[in-house]
């Protein structure tokens, strides 16, 4: 398949991300090649996209792909992450040259970027993994991008990842929209910058889901204590979002939550959410950025209870079996002040949503130590602001926050945060209360609480935890009274006898 003209990059996987991302690109006017396993899907692709700025050639082999593009080649792979990304880098590699580089943009775990970053080089490619956010309509017109591995690929990919990335005002942050086909938005910045070595990019793009699950979680708890203690209806908390999205809380994800709340189900007239079944799965990053956080030894409770409540709402069964033997108090207030109560949701919401990104913000800062990564915290909430799932106003705070103070140890210490959370708190513990008093289950709004009460307490009583873990396991402990890093026993059936330093 000779080609006259030789393509910038290309592009292997025409599912849903593939094609979108294949057509953002060719819309900045840069020839693409496209390769998918099912030939079919290329051919039908490029026949029903005869017009893009940048021309889309068709690959129905990869070594026809590898021939169609210029060199050193770039080629983004968008398919399933794990073994498929491995089959197609192989297939990659059949075809590809030293030099060459190889882009993941699939929700790779970040430890298979680092074995892959390594195997290839080994081989003479270069290898870039980049997490890819916003979904269907970023890929389309706006992702954020965190692309991570060999910082001379990066400056090859870079024009491409700039052009196409979601672009926010330089003095807002706000980011840029009404791109359409063939008229991308110009000018602003783009939401992307290189994170950091081989896995920086896709650990990012971990965490990110992470925050996301966190998020998504938290709003579903405001809704339920709206709907639970002042017996609100869908659509009446759906006006309540739309409101809060014209403050501290805007955010992509509070907008389309009005929007859910208030869709009718075209079938029977109902709010489409009394129709949708009460069972969310998880599988991916979200468990992926728990388990992390467990292996590093940080805590990030709230976005694990993220996880958890998914892992409850799929025992539906068993739910509904227990419904009906464990009885709780009544959901509903009496005689509620509705205003009142919606204020301490909202401040409760927003609280929590601090104590969450603080939380994610500190697992990257102990996988940059454990990785030997050089992350820029200011500079990865800057490229979330627009383009991806988590996009918010409030993440202009964090960037302003590590732009004062880059080695800030924990978000709730910035005096932004600070201030916000201690004007809000009295609220965040009220509404809190009163969904442990109605029975309204709150794993995420509750943990996000404790975290940010652990953290600001100076004596936990893990004093009393060593003294067990003595008792029982001779495990040692330190002293008030001793430097650290000295440990004492002492002989639990014979206290009198005198300590032993360990
Ligand atoms: P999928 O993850 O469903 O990937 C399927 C595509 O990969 C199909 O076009 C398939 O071809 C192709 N493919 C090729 Br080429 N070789 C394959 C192989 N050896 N095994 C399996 N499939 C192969 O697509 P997606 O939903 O567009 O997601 C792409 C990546 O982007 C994933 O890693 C995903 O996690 C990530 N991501 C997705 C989103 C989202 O919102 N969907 C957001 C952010 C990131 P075929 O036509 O022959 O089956």
């Amino acid at each position: 398949m000779p080609t006259l003209m030789q393509s910038d990059i290309g592009l292997i996987g025409l599912a849903v991300m593939g094609q979108n991302l294949a057509l953002n690109i060719a819309d900045h006017g840069f020839a693409i090649s496209v390769y998918n396993r099912t030939t079919a899907k290329t051919d039908e692709f490029v026949k029903d996209n005869p017009n893009t700025p940048g021309k889309l050639t068709g690959c129905p082999t990869m070594k026809d792909f590898a021939a169609s593009l210029k060199k050193p080649r770039k080629a983004i792979i968008l398919v399933k992450a794990g073994g498929p990304t491995d089959a197609v880098i192989n297939e990659l590699v059949a075809v590809f040259e030293p030099g060459d580089i190889i882009i993941d943009g699939g929700n790779a775990l970040w430890t298979d970027t680092i074995r892959r970053e390594k195997e290839l080089k080994a081989k003479g490619l270069r290898f870039i993994g980049s997490g890819v956010s916003g979904g269907e309509e970023g890929a389309r017109f706006g992702p954020s991008l965190m692309p991570g591995g060999d910082p001379a690929a990066w400056a090859e990919l870079k024009p491409v990842w700039e052009a196409v990335a979601s672009k926010v005002d330089a003095q807002t942050g706000v980011e840029l929209t009404g791109a359409k086909p063939g008229k991308p938005i110009k000018g602003g910045v783009p939401c992307v910058a290189h994170i950091g070595p081989d896995g920086a990019g896709h650990y990012v793009k971990m965490v990110h889901n992470g925050i996301e699950y966190g998020d998504m979680q938290m709003i579903c708890e405001a809704y339920d204590l709206m709907r639970g203690l002042l017996g609100m209806t869908p659509d009446e908390i759906g006006t309540v979002f739309e409101t809060w999205n014209q403050g501290d809380l805007n955010s992509f994800l509070i907008e389309i939550t009005a929007k859910v709340l208030k869709q009718k189900d075209p079938e029977t007239g109902k709010p489409l959410v009394d129709v949708i079944l009460d069972t969310a799965g998880q599988k991916g990053t979200g468990k992926w950025t728990s388990a992390n956080a467990l292996d590093m030894g940080v805590a990030a409770p709230t976005i694990a209870e993220a996880v958890f409540a998914r892992c409850l709402s799929a025992v539906k069964e068993e739910r509904v079996a227990a419904a009906k033997a464990l009885r709780g108090p009544k959901r509903a207030m009496t005689n509620p002040d509705r205003a009142k109560v919606v204020a301490m949701i909202r401040d409760a919401l927003y609280c929590s949503k601090i104590c969450s990104y603080a939380q994610g913000f500190q697992l990257m800062r102990e996988a940059q130590n454990e990785y030997k990564w050089k992350l820029n915290f200011g500079e990865i909430a800057q490229i979330w602001r627009g383009g991806c799932i988590i996009r918010a106003r409030f993440l202009q705070k964090i960037t302003e926050a590590f732009a004062k103070k880059p080695r800030l140890a924990n978000l709730l210490l910035d005096p932004y945060f600070k201030k916000t959370v201690k004007k809000a708190q009295k609220n965040w513990r009220k509404v809190l209360a009163l969904a442990v008093k109605h029975g309204i289950p709150t794993p995420c709004l509750g943990s996000a609480l404790s975290y940010f009460d652990s953290y600001r307490t100076e004596s936990l009583p893990q004093n009393l935890l060593q003294g067990q873990r003595d008792f029982f396991g001779a495990h040692t402990y330190e002293r008030v009274d001793k430097p650290r890093g000295e440990f004492y026993h002492i002989d639990w059936p014979d206290p009198k006898r005198p300590q032993i330093k360990a």
